[in-house]
């Protein structure tokens, strides 16, 4: 279940042409991939660090030889020129999206009469609506099919009840992100990768004139309706800001009224939309936040570090982070009483700082 075992995790940037999506990629990334280009090109892919002021704050304190964020993958697809402009998914797009864990649709809200919208006007609630179309009918394909074949097969076993459950579900016009699944059912749909079923999120791409807006592209009431997180986001802005030098993107924001840091709360809201959670370590050679996933225990964790710590393990002297600042060192932290020594079957919490003692 650890993520070393898969690479890294990975977000799929999908929507229809023009929306944005390269601009919003190079927003986050701090990439310089082309916008606003034409013919048939490369998805773009970058890892970029999980912006963490635990890190930072535990780095002024230890002052280590090295400082380690959590990463994540973004993947920014262009779909081919002259498809189907009603389909924001091609086949290139779809291979691609197969080890994608998680998706974020990039809505176009923003309005540029130099940039021609593929479907005529901007109107993102249909955008919306029809992309969950889409990946709902790709994956009612690939249940048909299977289905199918089980029942050629005669298999009336768990996968084929699995199938059938997914199948009427689509077919009453619901993603798969909605149903439930046993554990096992769960690990049945893995290799399936259905699009429906991976987690996703609406990146609104609102413009400057959307800035301040509560809900700028109109788009929370279908979020909610089909259980997605919202956020919006001012592609062009964020990247022009991401291509200033550091120091100067405080004032600039602040002047254009673009409040908090819109990018860093955008990777911290992929981040746990993949179910992953950071533990941390702190010492002189390096302070760094571990990915695990929500719900992994305290050997899974010792495991992401090394596996001869997963094997040899005995406890894990364990602190909540706010625990710590509050004390204010290590030491004091265990004159409060606020370390623990747990075992291994400890589930990890969202900023626990472990020191694993281990036998090899
Ligand atoms: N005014 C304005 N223009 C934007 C914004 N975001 C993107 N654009 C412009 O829209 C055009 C398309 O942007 P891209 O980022 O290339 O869009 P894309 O979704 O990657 O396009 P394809 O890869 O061709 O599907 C570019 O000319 C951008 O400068 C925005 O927030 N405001
Ligand atoms: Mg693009």
């Amino acid at each position: 279940m650890q993520p070393e075992e898969s690479g890294s995790m990975k977000v799929g940037l999908i929507g229809f042409a023009r929306s944005g999506k390269t601009t919003v990629f190079n927003a986050i990334t701090g990439a310089r991939a082309e916008v606003g280009a034409y013919g048939s090109r490369d998805a773009n892919i970058a890892v970029i660090k999980v912006p963490d002021a635990r890190v930072d704050a535990l780095a002024e304190i230890y002052k280590p030889k090295k400082k380690t964020y959590a990463e994540i993958e973004f993947v920014d697809i262009a779909p081919a020129e002259g498809s189907d402009q009603d389909r924001a998914l091609d086949s290139a797009a779809l291979t691609l999206l197969k080890n994608a864990d998680a998706l974020a649709h990039v809505v176009r809200a923003f309005k540029n009469d130099n940039v021609m919208h593929p479907r005529d006007t901007v109107n993102p609630v249909r955008d919306v609506q029809s992309l969950e179309e889409e990946l709902q009918l790709i994956d009612l394909i690939v249940l048909e099919k299977r289905v199918e074949r089980l029942e050629k097969e005669h298999r009336k076993d768990q996968e084929y009840e699995l199938m059938v459950r997914c199948k009427a579900h689509l077919e009453s016009g619901k993603p798969l992100r909605t149903l439930d699944f046993s554990a096992q059912d769960a690990l049945l749909l893995r290799s399936y990768s259905l699009l429906s079923q991976k987690p996703m999120m609406l990146l609104c791409n609102s413009g400057d004139d959307g800035l301040g807006d509560a809900d700028p592209g109109g788009l929370s009431e279908i979020a909610s309706a089909l259980g997605l997180d919202l956020i919006s986001f001012c592609g062009a802005l964020e990247m022009e800001v991401n291509g200033l030098p550091e120091e100067e993107r405080a004032a600039f924001r602040e002047e254009l009224g673009m409040g908090e840091e819109s990018r860093t709360r955008f990777i911290q809201f992929a981040y746990s939309m993949l179910g992953l959670i950071s533990f941390l370590t702190a010492g002189e050679p390096e302070v760094r936040a571990w990915t695990i996933r929500k719900g992994d225990h305290a050997v899974d964790a010792a495991g992401v570090i090394h596996s001869d710590i997963k094997r040899g393990f005995i406890r894990a002297e364990t602190v909540a982070y706010a625990d710590f600042m509050e004390a204010g060192s290590m030491a004091k932290a265990k004159e409060k009483g606020k370390v623990r020594l747990e075992g291994k079957d400890y589930i990890v919490q969202d900023g626990d700082m472990m020191l694993f003692r281990f036998n090899v």
